[in-house]
């Protein structure tokens, strides 16, 4: 959409069973937050939407487990999720959670209205039945042998091995996971979406009008419409959940995956009584940044109850993200084997931006990738303090040492001179447009190059040299270098705000708008501030006790011969 009056970039909501991990930063959070902080920065209406997913059967089983109830759970989970985005910077206008009164009502009369209008059609069905345990086992409630890759670990809604998503009733050898039985056969009653009858219309709005998704979301599109769809189950027998709005029904609730995208919406009512001009403005773009194993329940299931409903906009882009893997391995959150936000911010206190450049130089874009410690401390030593940092701190040095900290004038430019204008200008523009069509490794990557060119410009013009001989040449180059500085300081900040910010102090500016950016940024006689380091090197014993750590849990998890 190209013109549009505002933004609303939606995150999918983690389910509150557990905490977060860096493949969570890596596939939708800091890609989030960056698109969003670019949008503010260029002065754009952007709403950043966020929250916890606290329905499903993830959640009550983790209450089994720990022997609790499921709101006690959310509500720890909830917590701690909630911080850890706030420590990192994540710069949500509202981070909600679907046990909200707003969102229960939300998800409920948007059932309501789609059950009034005919739109569900209701089924009698064998589902798999708990008799000791006394209940039916939705999802992840059984779990069985995936008929598409074996893993023998699969659930009933989904194969995490091979990223299929299924039907309890394609599970081979199923067993319950309350109690370890073979569960039996029982009727009961649902209702589900008739997504066939939505197919033609999916075909036309994804694969017609929407061909510059990207090809990993496109693709999975297209393999879900030419198989052909089928009707969808809408609720559940369950009782954690938001009940069945229907007179005399019993122990259903919504299914989980039919609630928790309406979570966006009620989100948005929870942040602001003006939420409909983000939701039924055609003028509204709405952006879900999410992970590839939500790709069909954005692009075709949540569009098709937006459809049925009638009255809201629909997504104008889903930039999904593959999977960030730790250390060759996937990462679980069921075997321990993360890096959890939580942790990382207690070892490397302050470092939150070296993590998000990390994740954001090594995401996940395009195909699935891998984090591993000796990369992270590789990329903070080679790359934030080697090249941004020491560009930095040379240029701010200097200026103290030859200026008592004040902006030189900049003289006549020379051709050089003239090129590293042109070039921070061309830099700008390219970051700015891989930003724009999502291609957040590269913008990083255009920011850095601005920092190289920095440093290979006092490296070839040597001012340390010069000023015994040619002041006037001197600060003209520092000036230029300066206006560099400056620029990283508003280009860097939608991927490493906290560096930004403290670079912004060193310079003693406010940020910069985009459309300022350029060699004209800092005044001749602006004074700046005393300066520091922007990074530090990480040293080989930090990363030992990270990589010592996950070979002790590596080791709890290599079965006995
Ligand atoms: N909670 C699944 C997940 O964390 C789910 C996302 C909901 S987005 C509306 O993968
Ligand atoms: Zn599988």
């Amino acid at each position: 959409m190209n013109n549009y009056k505002r933004t609303l970039v939606t995150t999918a909501l983690p389910y509150a069973n557990g905490p977060v991990h860096i493949g969570h930063l890596a596939g939708v959070y800091v890609p989030a937050d960056i698109y969003v902080r670019y949008l503010r920065a260029k002065g754009e209406e952007v709403l950043l939407i966020g929250g916890s997913d606290e329905h499903g059967v993830p959640i009550t089983i983790k209450a089994q487990k720990e022997g609790t109830t499921p709101q006690a759970i959310v509500d720890r989970y909830h917590a701690i999720i909630k911080s850890s985005f706030e420590e990192f910077g994540i710069s949500f206008d509202i981070y909600s959670r679907t046990s909200s009164k707003v969102h229960h009502e939300m998800a409920s009369e948007f059932f309501r209205k789609l059950f009034d209008a005919g739109k569900f059609v209701e089924k009698l069905s064998m589902q798999y039945y708990d008799e000791q345990a006394g209940q039916f086992l939705a999802d992840r409630y059984i779990t069985g042998t995936c008929p598409h890759c074996g893993n023998e670990r699969a659930y009933g809604d989904q194969c995490e091995g091979c990223g299929t998503s299924l039907n309890a009733m394609d599970l081979i050898h199923p067993v319950s996971a309350i109690t370890g039985n073979v569960p039996q056969l029982k009727e009961t009653n649902h209702w589900y979406l008739p997504l066939d009858q939505y197919e033609d219309w999916l075909k036309q709005w994804i694969l017609e009008e929407h061909k510059e998704w990207k090809g990993n979301v496109y693709g999975q599109c297209k393999s879900w419409l030419d198989n052909g769809l089928q009707a969808r189950a809408v609720t559940r027998d369950l009782d954690w959940g938001i009940p069945v709005p229907i007179e005399g029904v019993e122990g259903k609730v919504l299914y989980v995956w039919f609630d928790a995208p309406i979570g966006y919406i009620s989100a948005t009512k929870d942040l602001t009584a003006d939420w409909e001009k983000y939701w039924k403005d055609k003028d509204t773009r709405m952006i879900h940044f999410i992970g590839k194993d939500n790709i069909v329940f954005h692009c075709i299931i949540f569009p098709a109850m937006l459809k049925a409903e009638g009255t809201f906009i629909l997504p104008d882009n889903v930039p999904a993200n593959e999977f960030l893997n730790l250390e060759g391995d996937k990462i679980s959150t069921s075997q321990n084997w993360a890096v959890w936000l939580h942790e990382y911010l207690e070892d490397f206190k302050g470092k939150q931006d070296v993590l998000r450049y990390v994740l954001t130089a090594n995401a996940p874009e395009t195909k699935d990738n891998d984090f591993t410690w000796k990369d992270f401390q590789a990329r903070n030593n080679n790359e934030l303090v080697a090249i941004y940092g020491n560009f930095v701190n040379r240029t701010l040095v200097l200026t103290h040492k030859y200026f008592g900290g004040m902006v030189p004038e900049c003289g006549q430019m020379d051709e050089y001179d003239k090129q590293v204008v042109n070039e921070i200008l061309a830099i700008v523009t390219r970051v700015a447009s891989n930003l724009e069509t999502f291609h957040f490794r590269e913008a990083l990557k255009e920011c850095m190059n601005l920092a190289r060119l920095g440093n290979k410009y006092l490296a070839d013009t040597e001012p340390w040299k010069l000023i015994k001989t040619n002041e006037a040449r001197v600060n003209t180059i520092l000036n230029l270098s300066l206006q560099i500085v400056a620029n990283l300081s508003t280009l860097t900040e939608p991927f490493m705000p906290f560096s930004a910010q403290k670079l912004r102090e060193f310079l003693h500016i406010q940020p910069i708008a985009w459309k300022k950016m350029g060699a004209d940024v800092l005044s001749a006689g602006h004074k700046l501030n005393e300066a520091g380091l922007l990074f530090d090197k990480i040293e080989d014993e930090e990363i030992q006790k990270q990589v010592a750590r996950l070979e002790s849990i590596k080791k709890l998890h290599i079965k006995p011969a």
